[in-house]
């Protein structure tokens, strides 16, 4: 006797229900497994074969910004994981998706920011013959190259696994990007639904602490206590840490002078009478001893050699990665563990009056701030009344308005933009400065203000260079579409570095760009507004904050004012062209 179609009977689509309620898929075991393990917001753009997941995923009351690129969504997601200690989540479709998203995942990893991408991906028996399919790569191969890991998973009962896994990966030790790919077929497999309970988990303790030896923490605080000219170098590890307290209490108790590196502003308020930010040069000649605490000796720090630094400087590393220890100099005391435990070991193992850093070191840092700060306040006043406008002008507008939100995150990107806004515009809060990072990455301005406006709800000014808006500028109709409080300022100087070029041809210089970007917003739906004057950027962005809704204030610069790629243009090879 043959069977009836199911359908065509009522007891047999009865039947059919019930084997449906008892059966899931790909899509379902993903979003549950991301709610299982808090994720609340997925950053991405959609396509083949991620759509439904985005669907699923915003109907079970997980947020999904949907960007323009996801280059974006992936700084956005590394963002993400920077400000909230968690991962941050990226989704993208399958090949030119995934690759946009590298970028971010990338810069991710090499900030040490905890993030992961999630991409869809083609059918592996048609990939891996390159047989050519929709979107072919072999994803898995080329993400390995760009993340602190690269995971996919085969079997729709392994994704409980997969994104344990990569969550796990993300955050624990050094943070950083994790790939996990999830071929379209994987999404879509049809699985038992009392086998989902048993292969889904929820990961314990994500990033777990990481203690010093004693002996580690001892020779650290002998080193320093025989100091001359201690100081203290916060990285942005040290923020992203959450150790404020601990670190304010011993560089307080210590009276060590201290130098923020740029995402490390606002640890201590910037006017802290210890910061020899202002006297940074000096600081890093003479010191003697230096506790660098979640910072690295690369580029940024001149790789810890003469003459930025004092040859004969002893180094204590304190570091969660022991592979950063002796990189670039040889580190006298290793200080291995998360930043928190170190510093509760350090105050724990440090007797009153152990270490104090000596009044005539202080003194001479102090004298040298003095200098240098009067020195700035003359540039500062004659930019105040210069007309066309220069970017200190502008900044210190944007520097006033911003001292009455100390609540308000700041973005940041550009060459002069991002250098002048880094000495002009103080912080006051940890973890409130985002900006280009070890990379000195442009296009990260739009993703990291819009998870700075989603994961905090509180304003975000992102000072922008005009150049280094362009790379995400299509992400201010994301910012208008989920009306988050974002204001975008922009040093519009025409041009990258400047805008006074002269061509040689027909053709613009390589340097030179325009654009109107207050009329960009207003066609995306925000409040455009053109600056001319410290005055209107002052009006313009008192109005936008007080609003809370998107808004662009295009800073007209003089166009002359900058200089080639700011303040590193030594960097820029210059070969026969120096001899002329
Ligand atoms: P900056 O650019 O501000 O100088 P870097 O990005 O160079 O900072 O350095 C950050 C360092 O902090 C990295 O070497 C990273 O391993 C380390 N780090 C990140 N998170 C932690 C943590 N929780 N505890 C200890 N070290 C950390
Ligand atoms: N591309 C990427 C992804 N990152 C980069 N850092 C660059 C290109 C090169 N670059 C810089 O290093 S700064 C910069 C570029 C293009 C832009 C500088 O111009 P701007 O800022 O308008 O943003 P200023 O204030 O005019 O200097």
């Amino acid at each position: 006797m043959t069977e009836a179609p199911a359908q065509a009977t009522g007891e047999g689509s009865a039947r059919a229900d019930a084997s449906a309620a008892a059966l899931t898929d790909g899509i379902h075991l993903v979003v549950d497994a991301l709610k299982l393990n808090d994720v609340t917001t997925i950053y991405g753009v959609v396509g083949i074969p991620v759509t439904d997941l985005a669907r699923l995923a915003q109907a079970e009351g997980i947020r999904f910004i949907g960007f323009r690129h996801e280059s974006n969504a992936a700084h956005a997601a590394a963002a993400a994981g920077f400000l909230t200690g968690k991962p941050g989540i990226c989704l993208t479709v399958s090949a030119p998706g995934f690759l946009n998203g590298l970028v971010g995942l990338a810069n991710a990893t090499t900030n040490c920011f905890p993030m992961v991408q999630i991409s869809g991906s083609s059918e592996r028996h048609i990939v891996d013959l390159q047989r050519g399919d929709y979107e072919e790569m072999d994803q898995l191969a080329v993400a390995r190259n760009f993340a602190k890991a690269a995971y996919r998973i085969h079997r729709a009962e392994d994704i409980g696994r997969g994104i344990a896994r990569a969550l796990r990966t993300a955050a624990a030790g050094r943070p950083g990007g994790v790939y996990l790919d999830i071929p379209a077929a994987v999404l879509g497999e049809v699985i038992d639904k009392t086998a989902e309970s048993r292969s889904l988990w929820r990961v314990t303790d994500l990033a777990p602490r990481q203690l010093p030896a004693p002996e580690a923490v001892d020779r650290a605080i002998e080193l320093l206590a025989g100091a001359q000219r201690p100081l203290v170098v916060l990285g942005k590890g040290a923020a992203y840490a959450r150790a404020d307290v601990q670190l304010r209490e011993f560089i307080e108790a210590t009276g060590i002078p201290y130098v923020p590196m740029s995402m490390a502003k606002g640890l201590l308020p910037d006017d802290h009478p210890q910061s020899a930010a202002t006297a940074r040069s000096l600081a890093l000649k003479q010191a003697d001893v230096v506790l660098l605490v979640g910072a690295r000796l690369n580029w940024l720090l001149s790789h810890g050699d003469a003459p930025t630094w004092n040859p004969d400087a002893k180094f204590i590393q304190a570091d969660i990665a022991a592979s950063e220890l002796d990189s670039n100099q040889p580190i006298a005391a290793p200080l291995v563990g998360d930043i928190a435990s170190v510093m509760d070991a350090v105050l724990d193992r440090l007797k009153p009056g152990q270490v104090k850093a000596p009044q005539s070191w202080r003194d001479e840092l102090r004298e040298r701030t003095d200098a240098n700060v009067a020195k700035m306040a003359k540039r500062l006043e004659a930019a105040r009344s210069a007309y066309p406008m220069k970017f200190l002008g502008a900044l210190q507008s944007v520097r006033d308005v911003l001292a009455q939100h100390p609540e308000a995150y700041v973005v940041n990107e550009g060459a002069n933009a991002l250098d002048l806004t880094r000495n002009t515009v103080p912080m006051r809060v940890p973890r409130h400065r985002l900006d280009s990072g070890t990379w000195g990455v442009m296009g990260i301005g739009m993703g990291y203000a819009i998870a700075a406006a989603v994961e905090t709800g509180e304003p975000v000014v992102a000072i922008e260079g005009d150049s280094a808006l362009g790379f995400s500028g299509m992400e201010l109709e994301t910012i208008t579409r989920y009306k988050l409080p974002v204001t975008t300022v922009v040093l519009n100087n025409s041009g990258v570095y400047r805008g006074d070029e002269p061509s040689a041809t027909r053709d613009p210089a390589p340097t030179y760009l325009h654009a109107r970007h207050d009329l960009m917003i207003e066609a995306f739906g925000g409040t455009g507004y053109q600056a001319t004057t410290p005055e209107e950027v002052t009006a313009a962005l008192t109005r936008a904050i007080a609003q809370g809704t998107p808004a662009l204030v295009d800073c007209v610069i003089d166009p002359s004012d900058g200089t080639e790629s700011g303040n590193i243009g030594h960097l820029n090879p210059r070969g026969l062209t120096a001899l002329r």
